[in-house]
């Protein structure tokens, strides 16, 4: 059979010398962009708590970067080869047009800028009608992403996925740290239903707050005990736009050892999938982000792993039979 690899942008033997997310064509002028996933390097350790944390998320582009998965580097026409499962004997994603954006250009010591950049790269990208694929970076970067979507979209849904909440209101006096975004993101006025998956390090004072401001959220142990769709099905409402935010370090932590702030007693990739799945049945999918995968131990097992998720993703929201997304996308091509 052919290879599908073979059938690359320049021939059968040579790529070109940078590589992008999965291969997608580079784009340089958002206004120009035309593809169903816009991808975006946030290359963000402006939200790390320093010195309590080690930074080095700003790697985390250039690693999954150069990473490979099955998903196969563009055809010559610039649209995806997909990929082949073999758990289902079907092939995924062929001629999905993806695009590479590259990385925003981050304000060196003005994170009020960089986050106004976050934002504006997000909704140019939103505005041309593909889904916001935002590689972090921190998770702080998730507050800008999200206002940048839901300045396109109007009323979004966020669901968190994380060992962590990040709903504290301040951390040492600052409102944009990687622990904060999604409090900061929950004082949208187009934030709706917001939730919260894979919790286990959490302080008594964040949780207290979720309670009190009607967030919905479920522990790892939670996730463990229904399994991830009934959990899913329980927790997120059916929603018009869903906005999901994946911090890696949901995973065990001995699976993501290359990750910002590793947690013991995490779900498995299996697990994580599935919730993904389940989310991509709940509403169509406007952005997301998946954050946290760093360059502090060059660690490109976790950078790997990031990228498959992002595949297996992808692959939900845009082939699964039950996936809003899907039925959107299909009515607005027909
Ligand atoms: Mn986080």
């Amino acid at each position: 059979m052919a290879d599908a690899d073979a059938d690359g942008p320049l021939g059968t033997f040579i790529r070109p010398a940078t590589r992008t997310f999965f291969g997608a064509p580079p784009v340089d002028d958002l206004s120009a962009l035309s593809a169903q996933v816009g991808f975006i390097g946030v290359p963000s350790d402006q939200g790390v708590i320093i010195p309590f944390i080690r930074s080095g998320a700003s790697g985390g582009p250039r690693l999954v970067r150069e990473t490979r998965t099955r998903l196969r580097e563009s055809r010559s026409d610039g649209t995806s080869a997909g990929w082949f499962d073999i758990e289902t004997e079907r092939h995924y994603l062929e001629g999905l047009r993806l695009a590479d954006c590259g990385d925003v250009l981050l304000a060196p010591g003005d994170v009020q800028l960089s986050l106004e950049r976050i934002t504006e790269a997000s909704r140019r990208i939103a505005e041309r009608g593909a889904i916001v694929a935002a590689v972090g970076g921190d998770h702080s970067i998730s507050f800008p992403v999200g206002r940048g979507v839901a300045d396109v979209f109007g009323k979004v849904d966020v669901v968190h996925i994380d060992a962590h909440p990040d709903f504290a209101d301040t951390i040492y006096g600052s409102k944009f740290s990687h622990g904060s975004q999604l409090r900061r993101l929950s004082e949208l006025p187009t934030t709706g239903n917001l939730t919260a998956i894979g919790l286990r390090a959490v302080d008594r004072d964040q949780y207290e707050d979720m309670k009190r401001l009607g967030v919905g959220f479920a522990s790892t142990r939670a996730v463990l005990d229904e399994g991830p769709e009934a959990l899913v099905d329980r927790l997120v409402r059916p929603a018009e736009n869903l906005y999901v935010s994946i911090d890696i370090d949901v995973l065990d932590g001995a699976l993501v050892p290359g990750t910002t702030l590793p947690e013991p007693g995490g779900i498995d990739y299996r697990q994580l999938r599935a919730l993904l799945e389940a989310i991509s049945r709940k509403g169509r999918i406007v952005g997301f982000d998946i954050v946290e995968t760093s360059a502090a131990q060059a660690d490109l097992h976790t950078a790997m792993t990031t990228a498959w998720l992002m595949v297996h993703f992808l692959t939900a929201i845009f082939v699964g039979e039950a996936s809003p997304t899907r039925r959107i996308l299909e009515g607005a091509a027909s």
